[in-house]
Order: C-alpha cells, then structure tokens, then sequence
C-alpha cells in the first residue's frame, strides 16, 4: 500500500503516520523527520534544511525530491511506504509520479487531514518544537494555504477527507475507516 497524508502543519500527520504504518504494516517516511535527523548529525543536507524549516518555509524541492527517491528505493518500502509531509507542492506531486514510475508502482490513496487552524495552532504551541513559535507556525501556514492546499485539488477524485479533530485514536479509526479497514 502505497499512500501520500496531507494536511496543514500541526494536523496529527507525524501522530497518525506511525499508528497506520504500525497496523498496516508499512513503512511511515516523513520529510520533515529525514530533515530532522538531518539536522541532528549536522549533515550537509540538514545544515542547508535547518535555514528554511526555522523559517517555516518549504526546504527547496530539488533537495526533497532526492531524499525521498532514495529513501523510497530502499528495501523495507518494497511493499509500500505512508508518505507524511511529502509531496507539499503541485511540484513535487509530479516528481512524486516520477518517482513512483520508476519504480513501476502507483498511489492506493491520500488522505487529507482536517483540522480548523486554532486547534492546529494550539497543538503546535503545546508541541513546542523549535519552530513551534507564533511566528514560524504563522508563515508555516501561510505556505500551506499557497503551496499545498492546491493539492488537494490535484489529487481531486482521488484525496479523502478524515476529519482530525478529536482523540489520536478516533481521528485513527477514521483514517482506518477510510481506507476501507
Ligand atoms: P513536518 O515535520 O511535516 O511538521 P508538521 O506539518 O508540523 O507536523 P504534523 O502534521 O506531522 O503534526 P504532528 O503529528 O507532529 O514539517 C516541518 C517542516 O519541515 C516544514 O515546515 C518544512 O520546513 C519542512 N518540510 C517537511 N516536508 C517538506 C517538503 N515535502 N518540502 C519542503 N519542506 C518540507 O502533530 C502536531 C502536534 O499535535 C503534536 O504535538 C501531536 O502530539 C499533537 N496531536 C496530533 N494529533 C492530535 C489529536 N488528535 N489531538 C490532540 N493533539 C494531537
């Protein structure tokens, strides 16, 4: 199974990522965890990621593209992968399809989470992750509703909305129940 979760910053993609990766047996690959990892061993890759991400603005495309082909290619996402946080452009969902006829595979589903923005605002400001600021999370989105809200008409025909407010566990049972589980 191979599927991409979108929603605004703060939304519970991360959260419900590793619960669905769990039971569906699949591996979850978030962009902004590899970034952060990244980070943490003061990669090349992160040092240059750390400059956007504590901006709140989008780690340039041709970096992310790479990131996630490698990653894809490598072997426990053989069967599938969840996709959390990635792609968040029109244009990265185009190399998204690049990457995935290489590979000679397709997308089963997107889900898209959705949460009105003061209770993502409130979870982030709890969270408190370095760029869990007022600020940052303001620009963080901004560049949602410019750069990846337009996805979800992208993946028109295709996207299924679950609603994300309420418990981790109910927003999870909705995702399952959405994917036909
Ligand atoms: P991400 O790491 O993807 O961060 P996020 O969107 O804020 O988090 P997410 O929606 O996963 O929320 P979470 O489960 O953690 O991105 C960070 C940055 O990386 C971006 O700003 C960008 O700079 C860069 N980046 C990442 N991908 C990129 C890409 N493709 N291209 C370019 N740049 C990219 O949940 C948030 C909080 O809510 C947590 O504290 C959680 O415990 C809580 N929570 C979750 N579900 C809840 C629930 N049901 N009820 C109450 N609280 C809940």
């Amino acid at each position: 199974m191979r599927l991409v979760l979108l929603g605004p910053p703060g939304a519970g993609k991360g959260t419900q990522a590793a619960i669905l990766s769990e039971k569906l047996g699949v591996p979850a690959i978030s962009t902004g965890d590899l970034f952060r990892a990244n980070i943490g061993q003061q990669t090349a890759l992160g040092l240059e990621a750390k400059k956007y991400m504590d901006a709140g603005d989008l780690v340039p495309s041709e970096i992310t593209n790479n990131m996630v082909k490698a990653r894809v290619a490598e072997p426990d996402a053989v069967n599938g992968f969840l996709l959390d946080g990635f792609p968040r452009t029109v244009d990265q969902a185009l190399a998204l399809e690049k990457i995935l006829a290489d590979l000679d595979a397709k997308l089963d589903g997107v889900l898209a989470f959705d949460v009105a923005d003061d209770v993502v605002v409130e979870r982030m400001l709890a969270r408190g992750r370095a760029d869990d600021t007022e600020d940052v999370i303001r620009n963080r989105m901004r560049v949602y509703r410019e750069e990846t809200a337009p996805l979800l008409d992208h993946y028109a025909g295709t996207v299924v909305t679950v609603d994300a407010v309420g418990e981790v566990d109910e927003v999870n049972a909705r995702a399952l129940a959405a994917l036909g589980k």
